[in-house]
């Protein structure tokens, strides 16, 4: 049985669509942001950087969505989220995991929490309009990946699909919407008919309209 420490729409998102994609037994942990559970003391000791998600499997605490999802997919091989070794896709994957996590996402929470980058809160557009660029053109490379696949590494599903819904459902918050890219937004809507992404953003309230239109 795992445990998610979880937040609706949060980095906890993408090991969420994994868990309920391997069918796996797990209780959700909701954090209380408002009232600050991630910088409790409590919850800083299996999260000592106090943030959303962590997953707790047979007590042990691994906090790092990416990381989360590389676990996950490592220790069920047989559920396909992730290219066996020694497949040529394999490689890919880790470098789409690792694009999608350290430039789309780092983008993404500088532009959407901007105010906790600058000690001068007047320099807060300027970041969010630099950061716009960053996304858009960290879209455009995505969009370009995407050019006649079904998904990011090609025919297969894997867990990289899940996190770009994830952060492409963020992107909506900022100056380019994803849908401006023409394989990425039909890539989006074709992911919504996915039966893992509608249960979770129902059980979430995640509005899949957006991703529609
Ligand atoms: N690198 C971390 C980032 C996690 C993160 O920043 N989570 C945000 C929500 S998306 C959070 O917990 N923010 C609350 C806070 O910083 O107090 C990961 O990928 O797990």
């Amino acid at each position: 049985m795992y445990k998610l420490y979880y937040y609706p729409n949060n980095a906890s998102l993408a090991p969420h669509f994994l868990l309920h994609h391997m069918n796996l037994e797990y209780e959700l942990l909701f954090v209380d942001k408002k009232a600050k559970f991630q910088k409790s003391a409590e919850y800083l000791k299996l999260n000592p950087a106090g943030v959303i998600p962590t997953l707790i499997e047979n007590g042990q605490p691994l906090t790092e969505s990416p990381a989360i999802c590389i676990h996950l997919c490592e220790f069920h091989p047989e559920q396909g989220l992730i290219p066996l070794l020694g497949d040529p896709l394999r490689p890919l994957f880790f470098q789409w995991l690792a694009y999608l996590s350290n430039t789309l996402q780092a983008d993404l929470m500088f532009s959407n929490y901007a105010h906790t980058h600058t000690n001068d809160e007047r320099t807060i557009p300027n970041i969010v309009a630099a950061q716009s660029d960053r996304i858009a053109d960290a879209l455009s490379i995505i969009n370009d990946q995407l050019e006649g696949k079904q998904y990011l590494l090609g025919d297969q599903l894997t867990a990289c699909d899940y996190f770009l819904f994830m952060l492409a459902g963020w992107s909506f918050h900022g100056a380019t919407s994803p849908l401006t890219f023409k394989h990425l937004a039909a890539y989006l809507k074709r992911m919504t008919a996915n039966s893992t992404v509608q249960a979770v953003c129902e059980i979430e309230s995640i509005d899949l309209s957006p991703f529609q239109s």
